[in-house]
């Protein structure tokens, strides 16, 4: 893979993703700057997968930036829901005018759970992640995916972490990733694990 340089553009424009992948990457030696931050518009996420949705917000970052450009598509994929709300999480969150909460989208997950499977008291779901880095101007795009296995708990508990993070116990664990230690969510999440692929590549 190419080298990244020693500035990056995380296109992001969720406060929560942009910290952690910030702790991700800043490590390397490469300084950040966000999306927001650089007044970058919020593109229309038209792909069908994960992948394609990372490809397009980091391709659209690195050509208006002209610096390399590093997004996230991200989401919960429930067993008993057939991998939704998937590439839909955070749709499933926002009101008639596009403002998100999170208490109602967890709620609307666990009410379509116990629609689906009522005696089921710990529903099999997995975080995805796909990591996309653009360079500026040549159309060059690399995708990284990563996941995170667990089960679903209600009510949800911890206001650490972001999202669906309070209702999700990843596997091996008793607590959710929002009430773990975000140096422990940090090293075991969807995003880490498809950030360590990332670094393959860049070392290969
Ligand atoms: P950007 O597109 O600007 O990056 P977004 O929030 O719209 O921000 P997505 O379209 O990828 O990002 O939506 C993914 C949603 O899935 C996100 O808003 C979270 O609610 C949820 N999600 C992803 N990773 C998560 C995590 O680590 N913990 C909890 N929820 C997560």
């Amino acid at each position: 893979m190419r080298p990244i340089g020693d500035r990056l553009v995380i296109a992001t424009h969720n406060a929560g993703k942009l910290r952690e992948i910030a702790a991700l990457v800043e490590p390397l030696g490469i300084s950040t700057v966000g999306a927001e931050e650089l007044g970058l518009p919020e593109p229309e996420e038209i792909g069908n997968s994960f992948a394609d949705n990372a490809d397009l917000k980091a391709r659209e970052a690195a050509d208006l930036s002209g610096l390399p450009a590093l997004a996230d598509d991200s989401g919960l994929c429930v067993d008993a829901l057939h991998g939704r709300p998937g590439i839909f999480s955070a749709r499933w969150a926002e009101d008639s005018e596009g403002k998100r909460d999170w208490m109602r989208a967890m709620d609307r997950v666990w009410r379509e759970v116990q629609a689906e499977e009522p005696d089921e008291e710990a529903p099999a779901a997995y975080f995805a992640c796909a990591l996309a880095i653009a360079w500026p101007n040549d159309g060059q795009t690399e995708t990284f995916d990563g996941r995170v296995d667990g089960i679903l708990v209600w009510p949800p508990r911890g206001d650490r972490g972001f999202g669906y993070d309070p209702m999700f116990v990843p596997v091996g664990y008793d607590e959710t990733f929002g009430e773990l230690d975000p140096e422990l969510k940090h090293s075991i999440s969807h995003r880490a694990d498809a950030f360590r692929k990332l670094l393959t590549a860049l070392n290969e």
